[in-house]
């Protein structure tokens, strides 16, 4: 493929850079999530753990849907090195908290992306991408969700078991 003339394809360099950060933030947040099932199933929280599991399972498919993409559109997906993932955690809330920052900072790489897509005029990836925008709303939604169960329902006696079994009910996304 080495022949093939990429700078006639749609895909500037630049964005084909670009494209392949979000596939290293889909990555990252793939491994953190998992990291954190693992985490939450060796405590005792087991649907917090499926919840956590299925989550880490979508952002690997994230990070596919763009690498897919890249390669489609002329450029060339490159796998991401991941590395230092935290796999300690202070507490079953922290989990959580961690989540919703780690959302929050893809969505506004997303966001960023986009931005960048407008601002040069490549308005199929600008199209691809609105898929993501959508995403990360329900995904912030989800997320927050989870750490407002911490409050609402409250850490006293029972109820690190009833919000395990809340978060476990969540909708983890598509
Ligand atoms: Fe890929 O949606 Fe979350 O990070």
């Amino acid at each position: 493929m080495e022949n093939v003339d990429r700078s006639k394809c749609s895909l500037s360099q630049e964005t084909a850079q670009l494209l392949n950060q979000q596939v290293g933030a889909e990555g990252r947040s793939s491994a953190y999530y998992l990291a954190m099932a693992s985490w939450c199933d060796t405590q005792g929280y087991k649907n917090a753990a499926k919840f956590l599991y299925h989550h880490a399972e979508e952002e690997r498919a994230h990070m596919l849907k763009l690498f897919h993409y890249i390669n489609d559109a002329g450029g060339r997906a490159i796998h991401p090195e991941i590395t230092e993932v935290k796999h300690d955690f202070d507490s079953f809330r922290q989990v959580f908290e961690l989540t919703l920052v780690q959302e929050t900072k893809v969505t506004q790489s997303v966001h960023r992306l986009v931005d960048h897509c407008l601002a040069v005029k490549d308005f199929s990836t600008f199209n691809f991408l609105q898929w993501f925008v959508a995403e990360q709303i329900e995904e912030e939604v989800v997320t927050r969700r989870a750490v407002e169960l911490f409050d609402v329902i409250g850490e006293e006696g029972i109820g690190r078991y009833t919000i395990d079994k809340a978060i476990g009910a969540l909708n983890g996304g598509s």
